[in-house]
């Protein structure tokens, strides 16, 4: 999805020792974007809702909340650390 379209909030699916998620946590650190963190195996609700969400357990996902009320869940740290990366660009200049 474009970083361009209007976004609502985001939200990260994670758990502490998982190699991946750190490197999303320190990407997110670095832009200094506003994401929830939702630890999935601190509160199971969290873990019910990604697999019911984003259709299965695997984190870091990145829960994308749309204006019009949609949401996206993107799997694949990569993924996600790209679109972070060039979302908090796009922001940066809209300021
Ligand atoms: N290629 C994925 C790997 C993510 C991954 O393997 N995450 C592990 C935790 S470190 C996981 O969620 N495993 C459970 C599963 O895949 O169901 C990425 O870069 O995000």
């Amino acid at each position: 999805m474009s970083t361009q379209e209007n976004i609502k909030a985001l939200s990260l699916y994670h758990f502490p020792s998982c190699p991946f998620c750190a490197a999303t946590r320190k990407v997110i650190q670095q832009t200094g974007l506003n994401i929830e963190q939702r630890d999935i195996q601190k509160q199971s609700q969290h873990r019910s809702a990604l697999i019911q969400g984003g259709g299965k357990p695997q984190v870091p996902c990145l829960r994308i909340e749309k204006d019009d009320g949609q949401h996206l869940w993107l799997y694949e740290s990569s993924d996600i650390n790209h679109f972070l990366r060039s979302y908090a660009a796009q922001s940066a200049k809209r300021v």
